[in-house]
C-alpha cells in the first residue's frame, strides 16, 4: 500500500485565492491540494487534506493520522504562532512533520517570527508561495519511501 500524507492547514487558509493576493497569490486551497494529490499520485504517495479553523480539530485530525500517515505537511496559519496544542498533537504523531509556510515569515511582523511548530517539524519551507507545498510533497516522498 502506497504511504500517506496527510497535508493539513490551519484558519483562514480556506480563503486562499481571495484577498491579500500580493502575499498569497490567487492559488486557492483547493488548487493546491488537488495539485498536491496529482503530484502524490505520481510520486506514490496517497494524499489526504484536511483544513480547519478550530484549533480542537486539527488537534483530532492530527491524532487520526497517528498510525494512519507516514507523514504530515503542516501550516497551521496563525496558530503555529500561539498552539501548544497542536505542537503537542504533532509531538504524539510518530512520522515526519514538514511545517510551510507561503510567505516569509521571517520578514513579517515580529509576532510571526516565532512558530511553535518549527521545534517538531522535520523539515520547514517557507517565503515560497504556494509551491512550497509540491516542494514539502517531494520531500515527504524521498522520507517516506526511503
Ligand atoms: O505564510 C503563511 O503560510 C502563514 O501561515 C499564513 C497565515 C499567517 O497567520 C501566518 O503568519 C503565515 C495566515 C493565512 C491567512 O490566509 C489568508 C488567505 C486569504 C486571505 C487572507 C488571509
Amino acid at each position: 500500500m502506497s504511504p500517506t500524507v496527510l497535508i493539513l492547514n490551519g484558519p483562514n487558509l480556506n480563503m486562499l485565492g481571495t484577498r491579500q493576493p500580493e502575499i498569497y497569490g490567487h492559488t486557492t486551497l483547493a488548487d493546491i491540494e488537488n495539485a498536491c494529490r496529482a503530484l502524490g499520485t505520481e510520486l506514490g504517495l496517497q494524499t489526504e487534506t484536511f483544513q480547519s479553523n478550530h484549533e480542537g480539530a486539527l488537534v483530532e485530525r492530527i491524532h487520526a493520522a497517528c498510525g494512519t500517515a507516514q507523514a504530515i505537511i503542516v501550516n497551521a496559519g496563525a496558530y503555529s504562532h500561539t498552539s501548544i496544542a497542536i505542537l503537542d498533537a504533532l509531538n504524539i504523531f510518530q512520522g515526519h512533520v514538514i511545517e510551510v509556510h507561503i510567505s516569509n515569515i521571517h520578514r513579517r511582523e515580529s509576532f510571526r517570527h516565532h512558530s511553535h511548530i518549527s521545534q517538531r517539524a522535520d523539515g520547514i519551507i517557507l517565503g515560497m508561495g504556494v509551491e512550497g507545498y509540491l516542494l514539502a510533497m517531494r520531500r515527504a516522498a524521498s522520507v517516506v519511501r526511503g
